[in-house]
């Protein structure tokens, strides 16, 4: 019941996003299938899509992204379409107008079809914003909240490398020094390791690799003063405030 509540209340706006983004879906496409139209293509197996994430059903889009792959099909044309859906789910969840089930059932579908297209998308047009590496500090296990920020993050162009839960610091280090990430952000869902944000900054500093890498954080128990106190350069409250911090970061255009 409250997931169709969700899809009235969004309905409209959808609608418009979504048909915005098919006119450039269709420009994108390099090969006509035969047939129908690219537009008609596209706009149904896009809406199929798009309708399968509003409804939180993981299985249901996972199916539709696999048939709208048809040969010729740029799959990046089908992320830039999710994202901009997914992207308003994360600012109904800042405004508290769907709450954190959706959330992470969003997330969950959002990182199963984004498994199928990453992979697919033609090499040079994959991560053109920056690369970041994501992490859950040691001694904690919580990773929903970080695995929402990468799908997103993902989802708006960036390249994400999710070093999973209880990272030690020398492997956020380790890390930060092999793969040269423009960002490293990190997660911590206990008031008992949130402590640890500061440690690995610490040792970020010691390893002489601060200079190199811009740091953000979050997770339930910070906050931008936490942020401030332990040298990070940003904190993010949710999962589109880690979108838009990382563009500033990096200085990307909005
Ligand atoms: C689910 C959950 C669990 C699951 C975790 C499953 C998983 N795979 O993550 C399980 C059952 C394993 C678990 C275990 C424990 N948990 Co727990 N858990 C929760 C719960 C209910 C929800 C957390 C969650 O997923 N939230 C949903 C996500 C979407 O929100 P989020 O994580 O905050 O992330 C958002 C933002 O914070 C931000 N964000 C998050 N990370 C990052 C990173 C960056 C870089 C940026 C920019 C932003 C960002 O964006 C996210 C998306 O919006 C919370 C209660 C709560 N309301 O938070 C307790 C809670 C966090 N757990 C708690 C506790 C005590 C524990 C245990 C110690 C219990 C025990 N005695 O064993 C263990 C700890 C194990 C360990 N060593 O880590 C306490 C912590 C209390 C405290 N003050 O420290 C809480 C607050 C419950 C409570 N009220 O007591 N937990």
């Amino acid at each position: 019941m409250f997931l169709f509540k969700i899809c009235d209340r969004c309905e409209n706006a959808f609608l418009i996003m979504i048909h915005a983004k098919i006119f450039n879906v269709a420009r994108l496409l390099s090969n006509k299938p035969e047939g129908r139209s690219v537009l008609s293509v596209i706009d149904e197996d896009v809406k199929k899509i798009e309708e399968a994430l509003l409804q939180f059903d993981t299985e249901a889009a996972v199916v539709q992204v696999k048939e709208a792959l048809k040969p010729g099909m740029n799959p990046r044309a089908i992320i830039d379409v999710l994202s901009g859906g997914l992207r308003k789910i994360g600012d109904m969840f800042s405004r508290n107008e769907i709450f954190l089930p959706e959330l992470i059932m969003a997330g969950e579908a959002m990182k199963a079809v984004m498994e199928i297209l990453t992979p697919l998308v033609p090499k040079g047009e994959t991560s053109t914003l920056g690369k970041i590496v994501l992490g859950t500090v040691q001694n904690d296990i919580h990773d929903l909240g970080k695995r929402i920020v990468g799908a997103f993050l993902q989802a708006n162009g960036f390249e994400v490398v999710d070093l999973g839960v209880d990272v030690p610091a020398e492997i956020f280090v380790g890390k930060v020094r092999e793969l040269k990430p423009d960002i490293l952000g990190m997660s911590a869902l206990l008031t008992t390791t949130m402590g640890e944000m500061g440690k690995v900054i610490e040792k970020v500093k010691e390893a002489g690799l601060r200079g190199n890498v811009k740091i953000i954080i979050g997770g339930a128990p910070t906050s931008e003063t936490f942020a401030t106190g332990i040298g990070a350069d940003a904190w993010g409250a949710d999962a589109s405030d880690a979108c838009l911090k990382s563009r500033k970061l990096l200085k990307i255009e909005m």
